[in-house]
């Protein structure tokens, strides 16, 4: 997969890029990253990439022309076509979903902005695919595309060391209905460490039981923490709702989880 990267801070990807998995998948030729420097296609003296803006207020503005001049240019640099994405805070919030949907392109150009924001008259023109990694303003978008860059190549084929780490962290865990789970807790050795002890279960040899309790975790550790990930719970005096009948026979209200209730849970 081919990464091309366009920003006025390309000194800022070596060590990211260089290291650990992305490190990895480019070393083994899963992954390509070229750099390219928004100021190489600027025509005047003080290869200027920005101006006031319009309308007045505080900080300068991204031209139009040199990232117009430079995705069109990087973009011939190589025949496979390129998904265009805008690392920005108004953009779609990046998921799983969307990384591994990112992960089955040949080829992304991904853009890094800078300064107070870009001309939107090329923002419209290049009709990016725009992706916000978090509700927090950064400095530009060069952090968020070297996070997005690391999300996507651990999950190319090859690039893993086990192989299916990749299905069983965050976001990989699901629930019966497909929705992603926070993971379980993890433990190695010693068996106790200054006082607390690893739960008893994960000594026990029973894999089963094992994968039950991993799974259980995750479900509550997801309820408490990223409520948002679950189907909202019902709504309090609501017991009196008709029930819809569950495939086992049981009931559940239309609405809430069908699940064990505390304590157990299917794998
Ligand atoms: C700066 C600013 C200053 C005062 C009031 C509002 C403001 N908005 C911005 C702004 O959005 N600046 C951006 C800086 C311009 C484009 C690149 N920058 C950026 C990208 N900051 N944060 C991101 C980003 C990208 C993806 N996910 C999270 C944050």
């Amino acid at each position: 997969m081919r990464f091309d990267v366009l920003t006025l801070f390309p000194g800022m990807f070596g060590e990211i890029l260089s290291t650990s998995m992305p490190g990895r998948a480019a070393a083994s030729r899963i992954a390509e990253y070229h750099l390219h420097d928004l100021r190489d296609w600027t025509e005047d003296n003080h290869r200027t990439v920005d101006d006031r803006p319009f309308g007045g207020g505080p900080g300068m503005v991204m031209l139009c022309e040199p990232m117009w001049n430079a995705a069109n240019a990087i973009e011939a640099l190589d025949e496979r076509p390129a998904r265009r994405v805008l690392l920005t805070p108004q953009g779609e919030p990046l998921k799983q979903d969307r990384v591994e949907d990112l992960a089955s392109s040949e080829r992304l150009l991904l853009i890094a902005g800078h300064y107070e924001g870009i001309d939107e008259r090329v923002v419209e023109r290049l009709d990016p695919l725009e992706i916000s990694v978090g509700d927090y303003v950064l400095s530009g978008g060069e952090l968020p595309a070297m996070t997005l860059i690391d999300a996507v190549v651990r999950l190319l084929p090859g690039v893993l060391g086990h192989a299916d780490s990749a299905a069983e962290d965050s976001f990989s865990t699901r629930d019966e209905e497909g929705r992603p789970l926070l993971d379980c807790p993890h433990y190695t050795r010693p068996r106790e460490w200054r006082g607390q002890a690893v739960p008893e279960i994960l000594l026990s040899g029973d894999h089963g039981a094992v994968a039950r309790w991993r799974r259980e975790q995750s479900v509550e550790r997801t309820r408490r923490r990223r409520p948002d990930l679950l189907p909202a719970p019902r709504p309090l005096g609501d017991e009196h709702r008709p029930m819809s009948r569950q495939p086992d026979g049981g009931e559940t209200a239309r609405g809430e989880q069908s699940g064990d209730g505390p304590g157990v849970s299917s794998s």
